[in-house]
């Protein structure tokens, strides 16, 4: 009876009554520019500048101009390793925090002009804008106005300055389609010591001024917004409105988590993107050549950006040369291969839908909308009914594990919550899944499931239910990339999320194969060394490598007996377990050995509001009495927003039985820091 119901709901009494008017707009809806902006999904970001040459994340602006070098620059190559990779643009880093700008800005003393490179004529925003119109690529621009070169930073003539700045980017590199404008909230001192108040309406003004439809992100918006952390992750729950009156980009915006969820019902359309970058850290260094994020990871992140109603741009930042690294640019066409065959097609095409209710009994709100791809037609309840389902009945059984849900948000995102049930053997209803919003697009993932049909039902909706497009996948199953982690005692464990795969391993940096040592049981590494590691099923599907490189255990390491309780878990190979040490008081730690160090490793907390070192001085000592500070002042820039691995080379190495931090300064509320894990870079 339940059954027959919903198929003359679903498709036996509608009319083609085109005098039904469609759902009136709910709450915060997108502008034209923001949808086409919404459609995008997935462009690049490039950081790019004298940052990528002196192995650091914020230049500090007194950096010589001529440490920006790039031997054999390439926009051309950058644009088309988006364009292949599937990216629909480009924004790259005109000017970071150091002030230096990638064209010869007249407004600056800081510039490419000033490097040498190419005589003084390079331009690099020519050079990228050029390649990103040959390449069909959308062009946008970061320009950070936070600047610690320009004198008049920290003067109210500063931000005429910035104006000026934004203009000349925009009239000489193509303004009105320049689609995105980043401003990045980051407020320092500038070189005189003095802070910037930012005059936001000005530099929002210049740049509609040149383009109204210009997409400006910052923490607020006011076209996207950032999704509050750098790890790729937005927010399960993810609204697309915000609420933005009386909050600033910077510290005056409201918390990462808010901006990680949105507001329910919030006033303003202020989408989210997550920016993430491909290696540890935005800008290029050969050291991270070997940790360019695996496939498994950029799988990941693509389900919680795109998958969660979220654009993402992806930080793709080009080497020394002025070129997108090879590491780079394969693991990228793996991304984009991966993606296309996991959404090639669409299980659900040929079923037969029908739902709770059509709008007005109109076919132009029908169910089986929801399996075209034309962007404009969908499936709509009668005003007023916030609880709905839609089912669709597939020819025969399928077998998926990815759903894939739109609303359609130009009426609005509606759904606050719904649940997934599939048909199975003896045509019973089971729940598959629940979860909450969908705005834009929704993608869930779940074991493989054999089933004759899918229903959603929504549970919640802010108004009725507004649905453009259900699908459901097969993406390939992904054999897990090995874990290695190394034991306090030097002992060297690999692991594998995927069951039963046969792990193959090199120490010798290269690629191994099913010809290389394989992996039985944990092996001793106390020296350390470069541990690389394949999995490979019987059937011969190869994972991807991964690579650790260990330096020396700390077996013989302890922390003095006055030493806070937990220090210890600085020092126990475990990062995960976190030492939280009262400020003010040193990290000693003794060695049980003497060693020559050329620099130290230290892994803050992976937690965005952690109690991370921000600023800290390193010292070393024979006997534990007299220290020798060998780096003062040391800063881990950008450490709140990434708190990755921070890796510090000494100006010349040093013998030490003992090491000491200090940590000078902290985030959080500054009583206590944080450190997962502190370890040495010994003389190789
Ligand atoms: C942050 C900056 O401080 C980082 O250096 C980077 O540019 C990132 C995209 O935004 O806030």
């Amino acid at each position: 009876m339940f059954r027959r119901m919903s198929l003359l709901a679903g498709s036996f009494l509608l009319c083609a009554c085109s005098s039904v008017p469609p759902p009136e707009p709910y709450g915060a809806v997108p502008s034209k520019a923001q949808l086409e902006w919404q459609q995008m999904e997935y462009y690049m970001f490039v950081h790019f500048g004298p940052n990528t040459f002196t192995d650091v994340e914020w230049g500090d602006g007194k950096e010589d101009p001529r440490v920006f070098r790039p031997t054999d620059l390439d926009c051309r190559q950058w644009a088309e390793t988006a364009r292949n990779a599937g990216m629909k643009g480009i924004i790259i880093t005109a000017k970071h925090h150091d002030g230096f700008c990638l064209w010869p800005s007249q407004f600056s003393t800081h510039t490419v002009r000033e490097s040498g490179w190419k005589e003084g004529k390079g331009d690099v925003l020519k050079e990228l804008s050029d390649a990103c119109k040959a390449y069909g690529l959308k062009f946008g621009v970061y320009l950070s106005p936070w600047d610690r070169n320009h004198p008049a930073y920290g003067t109210p003539g500063y931000n005429q300055v910035f104006a000026g700045t934004l203009k000349e980017v925009y009239t000489r590199y193509g303004g009105e389609g320049i689609f995105e404008q980043w401003f990045d909230g980051a407020c320092g001192e500038g070189p005189n010591g003095r802070k910037q108040e930012y005059d936001w309406d000005l530099f929002h003004r210049t740049v509609f001024s040149f383009n109204p439809d210009a997409i400006i992100f910052s923490d607020i918006g006011p076209g996207c917004r950032w999704m509050g952390n750098e790890r790729g992750v937005a927010g399960e729950t993810n609204w697309s409105a915000l609420d933005t009156a009386g909050f600033t980009p910077g510290l005056g915006a409201p918390a990462p988590d808010v901006l990680n969820s949105g507001n329910r019902g919030g006033q303003a359309w202020v989408p989210a993107e997550t920016d993430v970058s491909i290696r540890p850290g935005w800008f290029y260094s050969p050291a991270t050549d070997d940790r360019v994020k695996t496939l498994e990871q950029l799988t990941g992140i693509y389900y919680t950006s795109i998958g969660r109603n979220s654009n993402l741009l992806l930080n793709v930042p080009p080497d020394r040369r002025g070129r997108i690294h090879p590491n780079d640019s394969a693991r990228l066409m793996e991304f984009r291969d991966h993606i296309a065959v996991s959404f090639q097609t669409d299980l659900a095409q040929g079923a037969e839908a029908s739902a709770s209710s059509v709008r007005g009994g109109s076919s132009r709100y029908r169910a089986g909308n929801v399996l075209h791809s034309g962007y404009d037609t969908y499936w709509a309840t009668d005003d007023g009914e916030q609880t709905a389902w839609i089912e669709l009945l597939f020819p025969s059984e399928q077998t998926f594990n990815r759903l894939l849900l739109q609303e359609y948000i130009p009426l609005g995102q509606r759904v606050a919550r719904f649940t997934v049930e599939v048909r199975g053997a003896g045509e019973n209803w089971e729940k598959l899944t629940e979860a909450t919003t969908i705005g834009y697009k929704r993608i869930l993932r779940f074991p493989a499931v054999t089933a004759s049909g899918v229903r959603v039902r929504i549970e919640e909706a802010l108004a009725s239910p507004v649905l453009n497009r259900i699908a459901v996948y097969r993406a390939p199953e992904q054999l897990s990339a090995p874990v290695i982690s190394r034991n306090r005692e030097g002992t060297v464990r690999i692991s594998c999320a995927t069951p039963d795969p046969v792990i193959y391993y090199t120490l010798d940096g290269s690629r191994p194969t099913s010809a290389s040592r394989r992996y039985a049981a944990s092996f001793p590494l106390p020296e350390g060394g470069k541990v690389t590691a394949v999995a490979i099923l019987s059937g011969g599907l190869t994972g991807e490598p991964v690579t650790a490189d260990f330096d020396i255990a700390p077996a013989k390491w302890s922390v003095p007996a006055s030493a806070p309780k937990n220090a210890s878990l600085a020092i126990d190979g475990n990062p995960s377990t976190v030492a939280y040490l009262p400020a003010g008081a040193p990290l000693i730690i003794s060695l049980g050995e003497s060693r020559c160090l050329s620099g130290f490793t230290y892994i803050p907390q992976m937690n965005t509001q952690a109690p991370h070192v921000v600023t800290c001085t390193f010292s070393v000592s024979t006997d534990g009495k007299r220290w020798v500070p060998v780096k003062k002042q040391i800063v881990f820039n950008n450490i709140r927003n990434n708190p990755v691995r921070q890796d510090v080379r000494f100006d010349k190495a040093a013998d030490a039985s003992y090491i000491k931090l200090e940590a000078t300064e902290t985030a959080g509320n500054g009583s206590v820091y944080a450190v997962a894990e502190l370890s040495v870079i010994t003389c190789r």
